[in-house]
């Protein structure tokens, strides 16, 4: 067949085609067909080159034309369609811009994110600054400089999760003393809230990822009673009230002397459960006078001062104020316990 025959066969098929097509998605597919890189006009036009001369501007001009011609059916067929999709949309979809809206959920945040800032803000007001540290801890900060060194028995009372080249996840917030004896001269008075890991079963009142708040005050004359009076404070604050804590002596190598101070168990009134396991009193915190070893090796003269630190479990406290009876269910993602605070 001749050629400018066989573009006019295309035309009318293409026409025919496009008048009879029912949605956008049908017409845009014709116009690849019909007009596309692959399409039969297109070739023509790549290979007018090659064409007799004689014929050769005839076919282009019929060539031309009749893409136009399609390119306009195309475009038509398209508004006429688009126009369908809309016409009487007012009757279909009714909107009463007059009805309330979805209210949208609203979150709240995590009850130890609420204490810690609370917390920060307290210290804060007693002219103590807020301090960090990295999570992931080289055994300098988290063991060595803290007089634990390597072959110390001290080690394995928390167990260290490490990492393949050798660093640890810390395993207490401690580490952020040490790397704040090396910034700073005393007077030094910060506090430091943050994550820390160990590798441990969980129960009701142990997980292996929690929170602590680090203290430190080293100055001229820092004494047990320093230590005492800023968490008669804190807690008074916290729990709007005189809590009953007591104090017993405990063995952590970089304070010397060191306690462990525990606070009347809330979820019992101290009769005993679960978490304060019978005991009535749950263990909030260690702490003690900053250890000499320490105060040295971070280049601070022990003769001239000395130093209190303490170490508070912030998920304990959050479970005493609030008196949640699992450390779990901190972590669980469960909504209905989160949307109480
Ligand atoms: C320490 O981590 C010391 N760095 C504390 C310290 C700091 C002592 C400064 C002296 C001077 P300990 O392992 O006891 O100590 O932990 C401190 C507190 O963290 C505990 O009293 C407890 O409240 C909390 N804690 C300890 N282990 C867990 C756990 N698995 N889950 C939840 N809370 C925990």
């Amino acid at each position: 067949m001749e050629i400018t025959q066989q573009l006019k066969e295309i035309e009318k098929a293409a026409l025919r085609e496009i008048e009879t097509s029912r949605s956008l998605k049908e017409v845009q597919d014709l116009r690849i067909r019909y007009l596309g890189r692959k399409s039969r006009i297109t070739s023509i036009l790549k290979e007018l080159g090659s064409l007799p001369k004689e014929i050769r501007p005839e076919v282009g001009r019929v060539s031309n034309e009749i893409k136009r011609c399609i390119e306009d059916a195309i475009e038509n067929r398209g508004e006429d369609l688009s126009e369908d999709i809309f016409s009487g949309l007012d009757e279909k979809e009714k909107i009463d811009i007059t009805e309330p809206g979805i209210k949208g959920e609203r979150g709240t945040l995590h009850p130890i994110t609420q204490l810690r800032m609370e917390l920060e803000d307290i210290f804060m007001s007693m002219g103590f600054t807020i301090a960090t540290g990295p999570e992931i801890e080289l055994d300098y900060y988290n063991f060595e400089a803290l007089n634990i060194p390597q072959d110390h028995p001290a080690r394995d009372i928390q167990d260290t999760i490490w990492t393949i080249d050798g660093n640890l996840l810390r395993t207490h917030t401690s580490s952020v003393q040490i790397r704040t004896m090396e910034k700073l001269k005393p007077p030094i008075r910060i506090v430091a809230p943050g994550r820390v890991f160990r590798y441990e079963e969980t129960n009701a009142s142990h997980e292996h990822t929690f929170y602590q708040v680090e203290g430190l005050m080293v100055d001229r004359n820092i004494s047990v009673s320093n230590l005492i009076a800023v968490m008669r404070t804190i807690l008074r604050e916290v729990f709007q009230k005189d809590v009953a804590v007591r104090l017993r002596p405990g063995y952590f190598p970089f304070v010397e002397p060191g306690f462990e101070l525990d606070i009347s168990c809330h979820l019992c009134d101290g009769n005993g459960c679960q978490v304060c396991k019978y005991s009535g009193w749950e263990e909030l915190l260690g702490c003690g006078l900053v250890h000499p070893n320490v105060l040295r090796m971070s280049g601070i003269d022990p003769e001239e001062y000395s130093g209190f630190a303490f170490g508070m479990g912030l998920d304990r406290l959050v479970m005493m104020r609030y008196g949640i009876d699992d450390i779990r269910l901190f972590h669980s993602g469960n909504l209905r316990f989160l949307e109480q605070f």
